[in-house]
């Protein structure tokens, strides 16, 4: 049954917004308003924009049960969700009721708004995408939920002490959490370890029963999330992992006060942390315990749901859908037979049919070290059962190949769920691959490449399994809320219908590319979220910079193939060639920087040493004149992405071309009518469709291209270094410490390594990357045009809404609207 109408008007004046905001702070918050702190208004605004939320989201639940609309389970290892209060405001169109209401207050909400902390449940694109889904699928009346982990410490703080990356703990819910509800009776035993017995039922039929060696609970906590104008308000149930008694009674009697909580701290520490790795490393105990703790509540709550309707499991796949974002919940494959074959005791073929009908799973990546694989050891150990669940999938895959005459021992050999080579491991992957009905990749590149690459050989068997969803970004968070006063100037020229239907009406804009006045004022609004980020950067770091000069951005993970480095030996070459002519027109320029490292990853945490040793050296050399600043700002989180983006004149998305499998940020940045320089790599191939070449900076190798140098064994970074001037000089100057003068060999073994062996073709791509940014210089000084593309790239940003990709999700795999 489709979905009733959308939209459900929030009904609620200034004065009764007021009146329920001081409720709160009495009644919940309990505080006198005379001496209340910021953060008491914070929770007591939020408590009251939670109260209309929670109406909405009551009706939407009953009408999902009436309607009994097929739903959706996203399940995600990450959602970095950020801030919500302004979201949510937002959403409910009740953001200028609460500013009135709290104006007359004394109350600032611009002030108050940061305070709240930003919920940074995941590492990077992964989790925000995660993020950007939940809310799309609550406006377009999908019925999801989200299944995920309430990790207590979110990703770590990054702070940079003498250049260098330091971690610190994130403690998010130190002052509480105001969206939340714990629901003490959604819980669920999730056992580990142990063995397994063959046994007869009371029908004579053999079963395997598991006797597990530890037992855990899982506890629901849920966080309503609303679409725009209140359209459909989802959950997203995040678990808490507790152990079965809080205190070992028994030990704690005979002395042993620690003995007493151990296996509390052994089973909490499942939902301690989340990893904060944006690839995988050697498999981490702690890791699968995670993966699995959330699979298995997630499965056995949704089961529970689908038997409070329907007589049978048998019919799971008709009435839900479960997303697997990425392989991390890919033990869900084994785990969903699991609990049809040994609890609710259909047949194995049942069992699979209904599996598979019912699984589909995201790839995000295609690089070879952050496919994940386990130790068959690790497994038996930790899933005895999931593991013979597994051995049985083999089987009955590498049977059936071999019943249709295929003997290949090598093809056998890659598409196995069992990797031979490098000790036993299974491989979630394809594990997750044959437990789906459907395997997408997230850029039309990428999804290419899954084809011909990682998934070839599967995909030969299963030809009709691969497809495409490209990524897409909430316009609601990305453009109204981060960017509110573009947000008015299309709202002024375009009316209403833009916010509510920007994929169709933004393009309208277009007329407005070539109008004076027009360009003025997009000009203008730059200007002042400029200004806006000078001051952050004065404050954060102490530098200051021209808001009138090129603002040239690179924010994200901090990664080889994302290639910063690329972006550094410009600026260092850019430094050089000023100071060379420095009588010549340059454009003033500032180069920001912004990123985590995995707290393991020393080339990415040496990239963060190196980008504040050419900060440092750059900010204070006078000769320069200020034409060229350096900034990189600590701790990038969806807050600073914010306040960054629409600040942003030139957006960096400069991956070795087939390594970024879309990117997200190149979206936003779009959105907010930043220029692009990039690689033809991930969505950056599909915003060059749209936007028209023309409108961007494409440079550098193409993704066959990249192969071709790679495979042909003739590429030589050395021999570009010494047939490019400006590339020598610039890789000498940092070999010979120019930037580290306390420790002239710092980056001698980065260069050399560089040399000897440039992975991410840095080397290959720097002049033709030159030349693009000599281009990006030029149209700068030429403002109408600039300007004219800055809005043609707003203009024809609405197909890059993740509106777009949920609908694609939703009729082609989900069959769920
Ligand atoms: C796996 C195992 C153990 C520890 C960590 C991990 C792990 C965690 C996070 C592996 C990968 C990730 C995150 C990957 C990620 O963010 N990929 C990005 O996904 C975006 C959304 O599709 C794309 O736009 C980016 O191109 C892609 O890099």
């Amino acid at each position: 049954m489709s979905p009733e109408p959308l939209t459900r008007k929030v009904n609620v004046d200034v004065d009764e917004f007021r009146t329920a905001v001081l409720a709160k702070l009495t009644y919940a918050v309990g505080k006198d308003p005379e001496h209340a702190f910021d953060h008491d208004w914070f929770e007591a605004i939020a408590l009251a924009a939670r109260d209309h939320m929670v109406d909405h989201w009551m009706d939407h639940t009953r009408q999902i049960y009436r309607s009994q609309q097929k739903r959706v389970y996203y399940l995600s290892l990450e959602f970095l969700i950020g801030r919500l209060l302004v979201d949510s405001l937002s959403n409910m169109g009740i953001l200028d009721i609460a500013r009135e209401a709290l104006d007359g207050l004394g109350v600032d909400l611009d002030k108050i708004r940061l305070l709240e902390p930003d919920a940074a449940l995941g590492n990077g694109g992964l989790g925000r995408l995660a993020a950007c889904f939940m809310e799309s699928m609550s406006t377009l009346g999908v019925a999801a939920h989200g299944y995920g982990i309430r990790y207590e410490h979110g990703l770590f703080r990054q702070a940079i002490i003498d250049g260098w990356q330091q971690e610190q703990t994130e403690n998010w819910l130190d002052f509480g959490n105001p969206w939340e509800f714990e629901r003490p009776e959604v819980i669920y035993p999730i056992s580990f370890g142990g063995h397994v017995e063959g046994t007869m039922d009371s029908d004579g039929n053999l079963r395997q029963v598991w006797r597990p060696g530890e037992t855990v609970r899982a506890v629901a906590y849920d966080t309503p999330v609303v679409g725009w104008k209140g359209a459909s308000v989802n959950t997203l149930r995040l678990w808490r992992a507790r152990a079965m008694e809080d205190l070992h009674l028994e030990r704690f009697n005979a002395g042993d006060h620690l003995g007493a909580v151990a296996d509390v701290a052994r089973a909490e520490s499942i939902s301690r942390v989340l990893y904060p790795a944006d690839s995988t490393e050697a498999g981490q105990e702690l890791r699968l315990r995670q993966e699995y703790f959330f699979v298995s509540a997630s499965l056995q709550d949704l089961l529970r749901r689908h038997l409070n309707v329907y007589e049978t499991v048998n019919s799971l796949g008709e009435h839900a859908a479960i997303q697997m974002n990425d392989t991390h919940p890919s033990i869900a494959v084994a785990e969903l037979m699991r609990l049809l074959v040994d609890i609710h005791q259909l047949s194995w073929d049942e069992a699979w049919k209904v599996t598979v009908e019912t699984l589909s799973y995201t790839n995000h990546t295609l690089l070879p070290e952050a496919l994940e694989t386990w130790p068959v050891g690790l497994m038996e150990r930790m899933l005895p059962r999931h593991m013979q669940i597994i051995y049985l999938i083999n089987a009955q895959h590498i049977d059936g190949l071999r019943e249709k005459g295929t003997h290949d021992i090598d093809l056998l050999r890659t598409v196995s769920l069992i990797e031979e080579d490098h000790g036993r491991r299974v491989r979630m992957g394809n594990l997750a691959f044959l437990g789906s009905h459907s395997i997408n990749g997230v850029s039309a590149l990428h999804t290419d490449l899954m084809r011909s690459t990682v998934f070839s050989d599967l995909n030969r068997l299963y030809p009709e399994r691969i497809n495409n969803k490209t990524n897409g970004i909430t316009f609601r968070r990305w453009l109204y809320q981060a960017n509110p006063k573009l947000t008015a100037m299309l709202v002024d020229k375009l009316g209403n219908a833009v916010l509510d239907d920007p994929e169709n009406n933004l393009k309208r804009l277009e007329a407005f590319a070539d109008d004076a006045a027009y360009q003025r004022r997009f000009a203008d609004q730059r200007l002042h979220s400029k200004e806006a980020l000078a001051r952050i950067i004065q404050e954060r770091i102490g530098v200051t910079v021209d808001p009138k000069a090129l603002f040239d951005v690179q924010v994200k993970r901090i990664h080889e193939y994302k290639r910063q480095l690329l972006n550094l030996l410009h600026t260092v070459a850019l430094y050089q060639a000023i100071r060379a002519t420095p009588e010549k027109p340059w454009v003033p320029r500032v180069k920001i920087f912004a990123g985590k490292a995995a707290a393991s990853y020393h080339q990415a945490k040496l990239i963060i040493k190196l980008s504040n040793d050419i900060a440092r050296t750059i900010n204070n050399d006078p000769t320069v004149r200020g034409l060229l600043k350096v900034a990189f700002l600590p701790n990038y989180n969806v807050s600073l992405a914010e306040s960054i983006i629409p600040a942003a004149d030139l957006s960096e998305q400069i991956s070795t071309a087939g390594y970024e499998a879309s990117g997200t940020s190149n979206m936003k940045f779009g959105l907010n009518g930043a220029l692009t320089i990039g690689t033809m790599d991930g969505a950056n191939v599909e915003m060059c469709e749209y936007l028209g070449r023309e409108n961007m900076f494409i440079f550098g190798l193409s993704a066959d291209e990249v192969e071709a140098r790679k495979h042909g064994g003739d590429y030589s970074a050395h021999q570009e270094a010494a047939s490019s001037h400006r590339l020598n000089d610039v890789l000498q100057a940092i070999r010979g410490g120019v930037f580290s003068p306390d420790d002239p060999s710092r980056y001698a073994g980065l260069v050399d390594g560089l040399l000897s062996y440039d992975r991410f073709l840095v080397c290959a791509d720097f002049e033709s990357y030159w030349s693009a940014q000599m281009k990006v210089e030029e149209l700068w000084r030429h403002p109408k045009q600039w300007w004219r593309s800055a809005i043609l790239n707003t203009a024809r940003m609405g197909w890059f809404s993740s509106d777009r990709t949920i609908r694609e999700y939703a009729t082609e795999i989900w069959k769920a609207l």
